[in-house]
């Protein structure tokens, strides 16, 4: 199902290109545009909630950064009960830093590319029941990707991105304290070059934004270690309200849907540990999103934004994942000029 999915989107890719193939040649100005508005004018709408990646535009000549930090807990799904190992995993918790740098190449086109750092700690049990822990460190791939607005009209803005990920990230680590490499979910690299696209449709009425969005990102062939990580679909909605130009509020629910790794690391047993699994790694869950929004028009952080937010999950499919996720929190900051 994930395959046809995800084929699917591939042509809606294609048919994105295309858009803006025919779109960037006449590149004119839009009738009452947000693009006439100025970098900061821009950030204080809130149009996009912080954590939708991407999926939005500079004006010409503007640059962004931003940098956000995440603190992930996973634990072990309820699925994997009947099931004997000789180590299971307890918890998992992921810390991870990003940054982020946008630049309007023209009022429609706007060039973004991507960066991470995360640190994972891992608690395991043996069956004889003595516990320990590993870490895990290392820069992500890096993403690299164009986002195009196919609208942008004071009411109706629908932006698109399509872009690249590259395997820079580490993806062979060890740890003194186990005798073969760390489970992929450790990892920070795929080790693929993989393919993202995406697509963003919001719609402002007075003091709401309202929006719904969809990515997926596809990685192409295996990585050196005989595998790659699964395709990975989101796809939800979100309400935000701006409560005063300087705070809004945000709740968004979002899908997630991760396929299983395609081939195997063969040096990792899949019946040591669940985490060793390639058939254990793929999720599917929904997660509520609240988060808060704080825009600052004045005084010596002018211009910039800081968002709050955190990760619940509303469903989890419990079945399809060694490790599920438990709860996330990202503070976020940006800045435009
Ligand atoms: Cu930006």
């Amino acid at each position: 199902m994930l395959n046809s999915i995800v084929s699917r989107w591939m042509l809606y890719g294609t048919l994105w290109m295309v858009a803006v193939g025919s779109g960037y040649a006449q590149d004119a100005p839009l009738p009452e545009d947000l693009t006439t508005l100025g970098p900061e004018e821009l950030l204080a709408l809130e149009l996009i909630p912080i954590d939708v990646l991407g999926a939005h535009i500079h004006p010409k000549g503007v640059w962004m950064a931003g940098y956000r930090f995440g603190s992930m807990h996973m634990k072990p799904a309820h699925g994997l009960h009947d099931r004997a190992y000789a180590l299971e995993p307890k918890a998992m918790h992921t810390g991870m830093h990003m940054v982020e740098a946008m630049y309007g190449i023209t009022d429609r086109l706007t060039l973004a590319a991507m960066l991470s750092y995360q640190r994972s700690i891992l608690r395991l049990q043996t069956t004889e029941g003595m516990r320990y822990r590993i870490t895990a460190s290392g820069l992500g791939d890096v993403q690299i990707a164009l986002h195009y607005a196919l609208r942008a009209s004071m009411v109706h803005y629908l932006t698109s991105f399509a872009g690249l990920s590259l395997p820079v990230g580490r993806v062979n680590l060890w740890s003194d304290r186990l005798p073969r490499p760390l489970p992929y979910a450790m990892r920070p690299g795929s080790g693929t070059w993989d393919m993202l696209i995406g697509l963003a449709s919001i719609h402002r009425l007075k003091d709401w934004n309202l929006g719904v969005h969809g990515d997926a990102l596809w990685r192409i062939g295996k990585n050196t270690y005989g595998y790659r990580l699964g395709h990975r679909i989101h796809a939800g909605a979100w309400a935000t309200y701006r409560l005063w130009s300087w705070l809004a509020f945000t709740m968004h629910v979002d899908g997630h849907l991760l396929g299983d790794v395609s081939g195997r690391d063969a040096r990792l047993d899949p019946h040591v540990s669940p985490m060793d699994d390639p058939a254990l790694q793929g999720d599917r869950h929904v997660m509520v999103q609240p988060s808060i929004n704080i825009y600052l028009p004045k005084g010596p952080l002018r211009g910039m934004r800081w968002a709050l937010h955190l990760d619940l999950p509303l469903k989890v499919w419990h079945e399809t994942a060694a490790m599920e996720m438990h709860r996330q929190w990202i503070l976020a900051l940006q800045w435009a000029w």
